[in-house]
């Protein structure tokens, strides 16, 4: 009985500093300039909800955002304007996806996946830039988790309970 109530809390409450427990992403750097493959890691659902849709907003300076296709569920590719002009291989770019949604499928509480996309983060972008990128999870009862906490100064994401998922742009390596 015990160790049934304290799996259950565990179900609810996500531990503190447990990054597996949240929706992280896979690679902790990317490089400047080059496509960085972006794997959200979803361990959880809404306090035992099923997950039934996460969007991704695709924050500036991240640059020809494209999903991958997911069996079991349905993609929304929401266009938008860059806040500037970046240059992406010689061409000047100023609009691409700024949201990706998936939706349709259903990820129960006790079950892990993945959701991947694109990107080439600017190389305008400077060098050691923590990139966050805000997720939202909607899960059934119309539950919801806002993984959108960006840390403020003096503070790191561990210090958070819904902190968004991020990356570090490196400065591409001299040749
Ligand atoms: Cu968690």
């Amino acid at each position: 009985m015990i160790r049934h109530l304290a799996l259950t809390v565990a179900g609810i409450f996500c531990i503190a500093g447990s990054a597996q427990a949240h929706i992280t992403l896979e690679q902790a750097e990317a490089v400047s300039g080059k496509a960085y493959k972006a794997v959200l890691r979803v361990g959880h659902g809404c306090e035992g909800k099923a997950t039934v849709r996460i969007r991704v907003k695709i924050p500036e300076g991240l640059l020809s955002a494209k999903p991958m296709p997911k069996a079991g569920w349905t993609l929304e590719k929401i266009r938008g304007t860059y806040e500037k002009s970046y240059d992406l291989y010689g061409k000047p770019v100023k609009e691409g996806l700024t949201e990706i949604v998936w939706q349709g499928g259903q990820l129960a509480d006790d079950e892990y996946d993945e959701f991947v996309f694109r990107v080439t983060p600017a190389k305008e972008l400077p060098a050691a830039t923590r990139i966050y990128v805000p997720v939202v999870q909607e899960c059934t009862e119309g539950a919801v988790e806002r993984w959108i906490d960006i840390p403020a100064a003096g503070k790191t994401s561990d210090d958070y309970e819904t902190p968004a998922p991020f990356f570090d742009v490196v400065a591409q390596p001299r040749s």
